[in-house]
């Protein structure tokens, strides 16, 4: 094991202001690929909030140290080292010089400064800024920069960096020089740097106070074509932020660059955000309504993060949903608002659905395994593996309970007191806390456990009507279930918990809604405050025995539980006024049956389903009322993982019986109806990217996917392959290429190959649609005879194949390992094996990457005996065999 890889565990008690500042930076950057040049001159003094230090130590990591120099003269007292330089004999205050090397060439992690398509990027959160130079990279540490870069003019015609450009010259050799200056102080994780052969699409605009604004989208010349949208969405971020929280662009330019070697989705750098190009080009041709929504998401988060986490920054890395939690949720409110806008509930509750939909089945498992964690945790080994679903998802949660608390006119109250006591400061989750409390006059110490306790929070429901008195007693009760072990020693009392509340009448209306003690009724969704561990809450004047709608749109992270009927679930289906509920009655009733009959499935016994479920699957289908993004939502079954989830013990292969078999019902039963949505949902003539549209095409090919689960799948052929032809865009010929390949598991493959053939040598310059072609085979549907195994291996040797990228890397083995379960978890152990194989390898170029896939096995305790024993084999090799603090952390805490 070498040393970078030894287990050092950082604690958030062990938090101390830095002995240090740094004001202000001036960086010098000498670009050449295999040794870059840099230097950094500092202003540093002494913190007076800090306790005196004997020397300055700073962060460095693969730097070769050239030299050290203080106010102009050369300091040999100073020590460079595997994790940095000592400089001894510092005065209070002083300008430091440091000159070093970096190897932006050889760097595979992708973190720090390194070369991709023959361009200069650079990564800096959380930890790379100490790949580049020496420095306090840590984000309390802010300062002002600037940034002198100097490059081949002819291979590096562009220079970037953050901020504003203030100088271009051109300098002796055909080399040129360009820079930079950024007026606000930031932490260095968020200094970025890009150079290299880049073209812009460019817009001005105007922004609220009226000042003209310059925004570009950075990319390679042959993507310019697929610009347009992220621009637009750029705008449109930068207008809702104005508009629903009064926030403003501060930089007179903002720039987004494009890269397709990246470690995740797109980062945040001051005014130069830069993006994996999963998240920027898009166009008809070669994107997918799902790409269009995720671009317009993530640019409008990444923008979101101006203020929330750049303007006010974190004090340290525990405190990373402070910033990431509040900008997950303000990006999921501007998609809400870009969809149905501020007032339409049922396009709103389309958003809802989906951003719970993944918390549930990602969230709540992580929350159940060894990596369980408080949205603020409490100590970490690797900061890179705890930008979790945690952080991200459930801490949006829990910032959109505050809004749910205190109304959307308080929630805007407490984040202007934020604003106001916070900017330019790095702070805590409990200063946002603060804030909200004291702008609407509440104590919110309760709810920091919400910040401190991990594991998922279930509520137990009661109830019990009095027809005589007229009154309808709802008992909540909350415990947490059975955690794991890192989650249990988290839990220390009951939450305070907003649970939004609905009666519904024998006709399918909402009840007026009076609680006992109130002077009257008010409203038909009541948000109760549950403080206790059980508390009793009384309506009155309840005229008939009610149906409770329970935690009407989600408002809070936890599981209910509650015995309704299946009556009463279809009842909810049809009627509940609360979009979210009807979705999520449907899938409880699915749910129900899909793990009955995995049960029997894993005992070998025949499988039947319950025609009134059928029936109720139907109606949504043919309810024209509805939105067809909504039926969507509401006919596509709970997934494999999730439905695993909530076996006592999980059984991929049971799951997967049981979904397959249902799905194969619904096709039958209702093949007319299939074929009639089909059709009716078609969207002819020129493509539309507007949610109307997509919804249309997002039925449609459910409708299409479902057919070709028919034991005769030729009526799906058939329109999958008309469809494959004529599609004028992505989602379209990608929906007929993924049924065509689900129809081939029965029927012969020719079609589908043929298709696939035809797939790859339209797109073999799109290396995003190479991604999908690559993906769709990881997780198509295979059988004992055919394993998909074998297909990963064989794509794994195809000419488009590379570890070095993520994203191919993740189009294949992630997509096998994590979105094909069935496959993956062969009774063989022969995806266990593989998944070793490839966290092996990649954990030699590019940790951050590897620990993610290494995350595929967490949960291994949770499933039957003889797949646990495989797995853990599979682990422990890893263990054995990684070397990276990233994977080691993560198999560690697996196996203890
Ligand atoms: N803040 C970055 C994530 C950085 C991840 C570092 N391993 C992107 C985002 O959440 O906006
Ligand atoms: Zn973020």
């Amino acid at each position: 094991m070498s040393d970078t890889a030894t287990s050092t565990v950082i604690r958030r008690a062990d938090y101390t202001p830095p002995a240090f500042l740094i004001d202000s930076v001036a960086l010098e950057f000498d670009l050449v690929p295999e040794r870059t040049f840099v230097k950094s001159t500092m202003r540093v003094r002494r913190n007076p909030d800090a306790a005196p230090a004997a020397r300055l130590d700073l962060m460095g990591e693969a730097l070769e140290l050239v030299s050290v120099a203080i106010d102009g003269a050369p300091h040999p007292a100073h020590r460079a080292h595997e994790h940095g330089l000592t400089v001894d004999n510092v005065p209070d205050a002083f300008e430091l010089s440091i000159e070093s090397v970096c190897k932006p060439a050889e760097n595979t992690t992708l973190s720090g400064l390194y070369v991709s398509s023959g361009n200069f990027f650079t990564q800096c959160e959380a930890e790379g800024f100490r790949r580049i130079t020496y420095f306090l990279d840590r984000p309390d540490v802010m300062s002002t920069y600037t940034v002198t870069i100097r490059a081949d003019k002819a291979a590096y015609p562009v220079l970037l960096s953050n901020g504003n450009l203030v100088e271009a010259s051109d300098l002796p050799d055909g080399r040129h020089a360009a820079k930079w200056d950024d007026p606000f102080k930031k932490p260095s994780y968020l200094f970025a740097l890009v150079a290299g052969k880049l073209v812009a699409l460019e817009e001005r605009i105007r922004t609220s106070s009226g000042k003209e604004k310059l925004l570009q989208v950075w990319v390679e010349p042959h993507d310019l074509d697929k610009t347009r949208h992220a621009m637009d969405s750029l705008i449109d971020a930068i207008h809702w932020d104005e508009e629903r929280f009064g926030l403003e662009l501060d930089l007179d330019r903002f720039m987004i660059v494009a890269v397709s070697d990246f470690n995740m989705g797109a980062m945040e750098n001051k005014g130069l955000n830069i993006f994996n190009t999963k998240y920027v080009l898009a166009n008809p041709e070669t994107a997918t309504d799902t790409d269009f929504a995720n671009i317009e998401a993530v640019v409008g988060h990444e923008y979101f993060h101006n203020w929330t986490g750049n303007r006010v920054t974190c004090r340290d890395w525990f405190q990373l949903s402070l910033k990431e939690g509040l900008t997950v949720f303000r990006d999921q409110e501007f998609s809400a608002d870009m969809q149905g806008g501020a007032t339409d509930g049922a396009a709103r509750a389309v958003k809802r659905i989906e951003d719970v939909r993944v918390l549930r089945q990602m969230q709540f498992a992580e929350d159940a395994g060894p990596m369980a964690h408080p949205v603020r945790p409490e100590s970490y080994v690797e900061i890179n593996n705890f930008y979790t679903m945690t952080v991200y998802e459930k801490g949006a949660e829990v910032v959109r309970m505050y809004q749910t608390l205190f109304g959307r006119e308080g929630f805007r109250r407490g984040m202007d007191l934020y604003f106001k006591r916070h900017d330019g400061q790095a702070v805590t989750c409990d200063d946002f806390r603060h804030a909200l409390a004291d702008a609407n006059g509440r104590d919110l110490t309760q709810f920091e456990r919400w910040y401190s306790q991990a594991g998922t929070p279930r509520i137990a429901v009661r109830t019990a009507y009095d027809s005589a008195a007229r009154r309808y007693a709802v008992t909540l009760s909350q415990r947490y279930g059975d955690a794991a072990p890192a989650a249990r020693e988290t839990q220390k009392g009951p939450l305070l918990i907003p649970f939004a509340i609905g009666l519904i009448g024998r006709d399918g209306a909402d009840l007026p809604l009076r609680l006992e003690g109130e002077p009257a009724a008010g409203g038909t969704t009541r948000v109760l405050e549950l403080t206790e561990a059980e508390q009793t809450f009384t309506f009155v004047d309840v005229e008939q025995p009610p149906l409770p709608s329970l935690l009407r749109n989600f408002s809070a992270p936890v599981i209910v539980e509650y015995d309704y009927t299946n009556d009463e679930l279809a009842f909810l289906l049809a009627n509940d006024s609360d979009a979210f509920n009807r979705w999520e009655a449907g899938q409880r009733l699915a749910t129900r049956e899909l793990l009955a009959l995995a049960e029997r499935a894993a005992a070998n016994e025949p499988l039947s389903l319950d025609d009134s479920v059928v029936a109720a699957f139907a109606r949504v289908l043919t309810d024209e009322s509805l939105s067809p993004a909504f039926r969507e939502l509401a006919l596509v079954l709970p997934s494999e993982p999730y439905l695993a989830e909530q076996m006592a013990e999980a059984d991929p292969a049971a799951v997967h019986m049981a979904r397959q078999f249902v799905r194969q019902r619904l096709a039958t039963a209702l093949r007319e109806e299939w074929l009639a949505v089909y059709a009716r949902h078609e969207t002819p003539g020129p493509f539309e990217p507007t949610p109307q549209a997509a919804g249309h095409r997002g039925l449609k090919n459910l409708a299409l996917a479902y057919l070709a689960e028919l034991d005769d799948p030729s009526d799906a052929i058939r329109l999958a392959v008309a469809q494959y032809d004529s599609a004028n865009n992505m989602t379209d010929r990608a929906a007929a290429l993924s049924a065509l390949l689900a129809a081939s598991a029965t029927r012969s493959a020719a079609q589908a190959d043929g298709a696939l053939d035809d797939f790859y040598r339209r797109f073999e310059r799109e290396p995003l649609v190479i991604d999908k072609w690559f993906a769709m085979q990881a997780t198509q549907r295979g059988s004992q005879e055919r394993p998909i195994i074998d297909t990963v291996r064989r794509l794994m040797g195809h000419p488009a194949f590379t570890l070095r990228n993520p994203n191919r890397a993740r189009s294949l083995i992630f997509s096998f390992c994590s979105g094909n379960p069935a496959q993956f978890h062969a009774a063989d152990g022969s995806g266990y094996a593989f998944w070793a194989d490839q966290v092996i390898a990649l954990d030699a170029l590019n940790p951050q990457v590897a620990a993610r896939l290494a995350r595929a096995l967490e949960l291994w305790r949770r499933y039957t005996p003889a797949l646990r024993e495989r797995m853990r084999a599979a682990l422990e090799r890893v263990a054995a065999q990684a070397s990276s603090r990233d994977v080691r952390e993560i198999v560690e805490k697996a196996l203890a």
